[in-house]
């Protein structure tokens, strides 16, 4: 038996789920829902995948369900490196979890949702005015990215864990909403370290 992925590939809060899979050598079954249609937001959906109405959900062999991408990094890193042992150590990694789901994601991944899935001439009146504050405060938090990565090659000291597999998801594909990268060396070195990683899965695959 595979656990199933509930999922819109394109989206970096599933890829982030691909991504740990493959880092520690599991394959995952991966069921499409269309978003930009509603796939998530139907009776049927809602009854049996998440009360939510969002991907990704990952699904265990036994059909138990998890929503949020980020309880399934945890979940799956599990009894390897990518989940330190230590309470401290922990606490840190947990700390950027949820600044990338408070800071970061609602300031890049929406941005590139907007603009890379719905279409610049598409947007409505609100999510116009709105992209400006959501672009400063996104490069607000890639600089909070690159002064944390000025001091050590991985978010949480020198190994990597799901704190860099979270905030990899959305950082490598910021171009897609605009944000110039170039102005971030050591983040583009992070996002390099994280590619060599044995397993290292890209977000198209
Ligand atoms: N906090 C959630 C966010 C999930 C989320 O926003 N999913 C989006 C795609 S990335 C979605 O399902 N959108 C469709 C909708 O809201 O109808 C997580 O990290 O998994």
């Amino acid at each position: 038996m595979t656990m199933t992925l509930h999922e819109f590939a394109p989206s970096g809060n599933c890829y982030k789920i691909r991504l740990i899979a493959a880092l520690t050598g599991r394959t995952l079954n991966r069921r499409h829902y269309d978003i930009l249609n509603g796939e998530t937001r139907t009776p049927a959906f809602l009854r049996e995948i998440n009360a939510n109405g969002r991907i990704p959900v990952l699904e265990l062999e036994d059909g138990r369900k998890l929503p949020e991408s980020n309880a399934a990094l945890f979940y799956l890193a599990q009894g390897s490196p990518y989940w330190p042992a230590d309470a401290w150590t922990q606490a840190r990694v947990l700390q950027w979890l949820f600044f990338e789901q408070y800071s970061h994601e609602p300031n890049i991944a929406t941005p590139r949702f907007w603009l890379a899935h719905v279409g610049a001439d598409n947007l409505s009146d609100l999510q116009r005015a709105l992209l400006p504050g959501k672009m400063a405060q996104g490069h607000a938090a890639l600089q909070l990215m690159e002064d944390a990565l000025t001091a050590t090659p991985w978010l949480v000291d020198s190994i990597p864990t799901i704190a860099d597999i979270a905030l990899y998801a959305y950082t490598h594909v910021a171009p897609d909403a605009g944000f110039d990268l170039d102005r971030y060396p050591h983040i583009q070195a992070w996002l390099a370290r994280v590619e060599r990683l044995p397993g290292y899965q890209p977000m198209t695959v």
